[in-house]
């Protein structure tokens, strides 16, 4: 069956891929031009809102993420504004240490929520995974997208740009919420 991925975002696509690949669906991507505005209030909502217009839009079973970083010390900012944060990957990162400035309280999670509808428009699975972490104060390694350089993982000690992307996989947010999907998506198929 066909599955359209329902990302303009290319860092997360790549990783939607590497998790959807052994799943038995055909990915499609989801033309540009489709672009839905994320009028939700939470990461559940808007999920659910992008995989269930894709899905109408286009006919096929569709998959959407919404996801973001959510600061401790900032009350949860920026949240579901992650990437309407700034412009650019760089600028998220520089207006977010800026707001954070010399807090000692740099405990932080990524939170990440996955949906599938149905060709109807119908949100027939949703799945949530969080990691928690800690904000640098300054960015490192290269790896990855978004606000990942100053994202710190304790236990590894390393940022999520200095993993590899199966590393990344294996604690994150995105994984934990595939993880925990992907047997529900592969009862759908057949
Ligand atoms: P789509 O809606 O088209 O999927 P988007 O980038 O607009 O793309 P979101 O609204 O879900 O997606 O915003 C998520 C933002 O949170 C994203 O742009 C990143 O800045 C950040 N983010 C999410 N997951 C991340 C990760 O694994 N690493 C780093 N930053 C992440």
């Amino acid at each position: 069956k066909l599955l359209v991925v329902a990302t303009g975002n290319p860092g997360k696509l790549r990783e939607m891929q590497a998790y959807l690949a052994d799943s038995g669906w055909e990915l499609i991507l989801k033309p540009e031009e489709l672009e839905i505005e994320e009028t939700g209030e939470t990461f559940a909502a808007n999920a659910c809102l992008k995989a269930s217009q894709i899905a109408k839009a286009t006919g096929n079973w569709a998959i959407a993420d919404d996801s973001g970083l959510e600061v401790d010390a900032l009350n949860g900012a920026p949240g579901v504004y992650s990437a309407r944060y700034a412009k650019t990957d760089s600028e998220r990162i520089a207006r977010l240490l800026k707001e954070l400035g010399n807090e000692v309280n740099r405990q932080a999670q990524f939170v990440c929520v996955v949906a599938i509808a149905s060709p109807d428009g119908a949100i027939v699975l949703q799945s949530e995974g969080i990691c928690r972490g800690e904000i640098l104060h300054a960015p490192r390694g290269d790896g990855g997208f978004g606000y990942d350089p100053i994202f710190y993982v304790q236990e590894l000690q390393l940022t999520f740009a200095e993993m590899t992307r199966e590393l990344k996989g294996s604690i994150s947010h995105r994984g934990k919420a595939f993880t925990a999907l992907l047997p529900q998506l592969e009862r759908i198929k057949s």
